[in-house]
């Protein structure tokens, strides 16, 4: 006989992403990321892609109605404790995307400015860039770019000859309207990665991390979906990103290579080690 429903039901996440197939990055990795992190999953997706693991293929994006649609029909039916965004596809999508969430205010948002995969393919055109920055950034909680991204973002047009270096990206950012930016240091050449949080008044916190040696697919979308789930448990912004932050860091360090390509972060290394420590 199923046993009764528990008391609490997990909080809920909504993921607006586009589908990788390897299971990586996407809105696979988001999923898998919110469930291990104990939150039930509510995913919207905005574009399917073809890739294995050491590329992207093909892209092709959700019709702008039906991103709509999928998230309206959940939105009616169900209490969504934070947002997070990823890959969106088009500028259509995220105009509707941005008219959706407008209507929850108050329900925290962390978005993750997918630009290009970590292996360089392109995956948000010039329009869908500027649409982001438009209408995404002032109802964002939490941005977290790598420092490329940030500084694509805080130019609004690649051709600027200006060089911010990360704090004044973040700076812009903020005043672009968005809450708080996390840049992460993945790209820097440092021995570290070190990863920075910002406030409107500057530096919040500064989290350094032992470099790993693999190149991971789905690094970016996994930390992004960590800290949705710990705002959603309810954690205040620095708690929810130093902890997504440890979390990502086990996850990668128990990657694996499945494929010929990049290595994929394990979201369930928690698991697979309780199971190791049963055997031994
Ligand atoms: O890692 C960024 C990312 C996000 N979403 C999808 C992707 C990728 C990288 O390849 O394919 C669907």
């Amino acid at each position: 006989m199923a046993s009764a429903p528990a008391e609490l039901p997990p909080p809920i996440v909504m993921t607006f992403a586009a589908s990788d197939p390897t299971g990586g990055a996407g809105l696979q990795a988001d999923i898998l990321t919110l469930a291990s992190m104990g939150c039930h999953p509510l995913s919207v997706v905005t574009a399917l892609t073809i890739q294995d693991t050491g590329g992207v293929e093909d892209v092709l994006a959700i019709d702008a109605d039906w991103v709509a649609d999928q998230a309206r029909a959940l939105l009616e039916d169900m209490p969504v404790a934070a947002f997070k965004l990823g890959m969106l596809g088009s500028a259509e999508v995220v105009s509707v995307i941005a008219e959706i969430l407008a209507d929850y205010p108050d329900i925290p948002l962390v978005l993750d400015p997918v630009l290009a995969s970590g292996r360089g393919d392109a995956l948000a055109d010039e329009e869908t860039i500027s649409a982001m920055i438009e209408l995404l950034l002032p109802q964002t909680t939490i941005l977290t770019p790598n420092s490329l991204e940030a500084r694509r973002l805080a130019l609004d047009d690649d051709a600027d000859e200006d060089d911010p270096d990360p704090a004044e990206c973040a700076r812009r950012l903020i005043a672009g309207g968005c809450e708080f930016v996390l840049v992460t240091g993945t790209h820097a050449n440092t021995a570290d990665v070190v990863n920075t949080l910002y406030g409107d008044e500057g530096v919040v916190r500064s989290d350094r991390w032992e470099r790993l040696p693999g190149s991971y697919h789905g690094s970016g979308c996994t930390l992004a979906s960590a800290i949705a789930a710990n705002l959603a448990n309810g954690l205040d912004i620095g708690d929810a990103v130093r902890d997504a932050q440890e979390y990502t860091w086990q996850a990668l360090a128990a990657g694996f290579r499945p494929g010929m390509g990049q290595y994929i972060p394990d979201r369930f290394f928690w698991a697979r080690n309780e199971e190791a420590k049963d055997d031994a």
